[in-house]
C-alpha cells in the first residue's frame, strides 16, 4: 500500500486480492485508480494499476469469446468440509500426491502436461471428508493460456492451496501468476505429515455428537475454529436452537467431563457433545 494512500485506497486494494472473479478484480482496480494518492510519486503506482486495467479487460473479452460450455466445463462444485487445490508446475508430483491423499486414479506419467483436465478426489481425515482438486500445470501467463481462467478460478475458490515445484524457478514463477492474488498457501515438502499440515492451516475442528447413555456419533462434523454450540446444534438440526434446553459437553474446551454448558460455549478440536432439548 503506497505512503500516505487513504482507508479508501486501502480496502480496494484488499477487495482485489480476495476477489474470486476477473469482473470483481477489474471493479476493484477501477476503485483504486479512482482513490489512490495524485500526487508525482504515485505515478508509478498509477502506471502499473492502468496496465493492470488493461490486463482484466482483455481477460474479460477473452472470457466473453470463450464458448460458455468450455468455461461450464471445468468450473467445479465444491464439496465436503473443504476444499483443497493442488497446484503446480509440470511433473511436480500433483497427480501423484493426489492418488496418495484421495480415493480417486489420476494418470501419472513423466511425461510434460500429463494432466489436462481438473482431477477430483475425497481425502477422509479423521472421518472428515475433504475436496481435492489437481488443478493443471500452471505456465507464465497463466491466464491468458486455452483454459487458464477456468482454471484459475478453481484456485481462487479453494480453501487451502498446496504449492508444488521442482526447483526455486518454478517456486518463483508460482508467485508471480499468483501476484494478484491473495491465497490460503501450504508449499509441499516432501517429508511433511500433509493431511495433518492440511487440517491445521483449515482452521477447522472436528467435533461428534452423542445421545444421551450412547456412545458418540461417527463421523465428526467439521465448524470453523471458534465456533460454539449453537454452531454445532443448528448443523445437526435447523429447530434445535428453538428447543435446546443445555449442552454437556467431553473434551479440551470443558474442565470437567461431561459438563453442562449452553449456547455460547466455544468448542475444541474432538470435543464430544450431547444436545438436550426441551
Ligand atoms: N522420485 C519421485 N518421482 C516422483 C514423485 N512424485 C512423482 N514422481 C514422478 O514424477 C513424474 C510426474 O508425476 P505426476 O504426479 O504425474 O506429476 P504432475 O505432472 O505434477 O501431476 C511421474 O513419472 C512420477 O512417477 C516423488 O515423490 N519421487
Ligand atoms: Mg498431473
Amino acid at each position: 500500500m503506497p505512503i500516505n494512500a487513504s482507508m479508501e485506497y486501502g480496502r480496494a486494494e484488499r477487495k482485489f486480492h480476495e476477489a474470486s472473479t476477473i469482473q470483481e478484480k477489474l471493479e476493484a482496480l477501477k476503485e483504486m485508480y479512482r482513490t489512490a494518492p495524485k500526487h508525482k510519486s504515485s505515478e508509478g503506482l498509477l502506471k502499473e494499476i492502468k496496465t493492470k486495467i488493461a490486463k482484466y479487460k482483455e481477460l474479460i473479452e477473452k472470457e466473453k469469446k470463450q464458448k460458455k460450455g468450455r468455461k461450464a466445463k471445468y468450473s467445479v462444485k465444491k464439496e465436503g468440509a473443504a476444499t483443497i487445490a493442488l497446484v503446480g508446475t509440470t511433473n511436480s508430483g500433483k497427480s501423484t500426491l493426489l492418488k496418495k491423499l484421495t480415493n480417486s486414479n489420476p494418470l501419472i506419467s513423466e511425461y510434460p502436461f500429463t494432466t489436462q483436465a481438473p482431477e477430483i478426489g475425497t481425502m477422509d481425515y479423521k472421518g472428515i471428508k475433504i475436496q481435492v482438486i489437481e488443478v493443471p500445470a500452471i505456465t507464465k501467463d497463466f491466464e491468458k493460456t486455452r483454459n487458464g481462467l477456468a482454471f484459475m478460478s478453481i484456485v481462487r475458490i479453494a480453501d487451502l492451496v498446496v504449492l508444488m515445484y521442482n526447483n526455486e524457478a518454478e517456486k518463483r514463477l508460482l508467485y508471480n501468476e499468483f501476484e494478484d492474488e491473495r491465497l490460503n498457501i501450504l508449499e509441499y515438502k516432501k517429508q511433511q505429515n500433509l493431511p495433518d499440515l492440511i487440517w491445521e492451516k483449515l482452521k477447522l475442528i472436528k467435533v461428534y455428537t452423542k445421545q444421551p447413555q450412547k456412545e458418540k456419533d461417527y463421523p465428526p462434523i467439521a465448524l470453523p475454529k471458534g465456533s460454539t454450540i449453537k454452531d454445532i446444534a443448528e448443523k445437526v438440526h435447523k429447530d434445535f436452537i428453538k428447543k435446546f434446553k443445555f449442552a454437556r459437553v467431553w473434551g479440551n474446551s470443558v474442565r470437567f467431563a461431561g459438563a453442562q454448558v449452553g449456547l455460547t460455549h466455544v468448542l475444541s478440536d474432538e470435543d464430544v457433545v450431547e444436545l438436550h432439548l426441551k
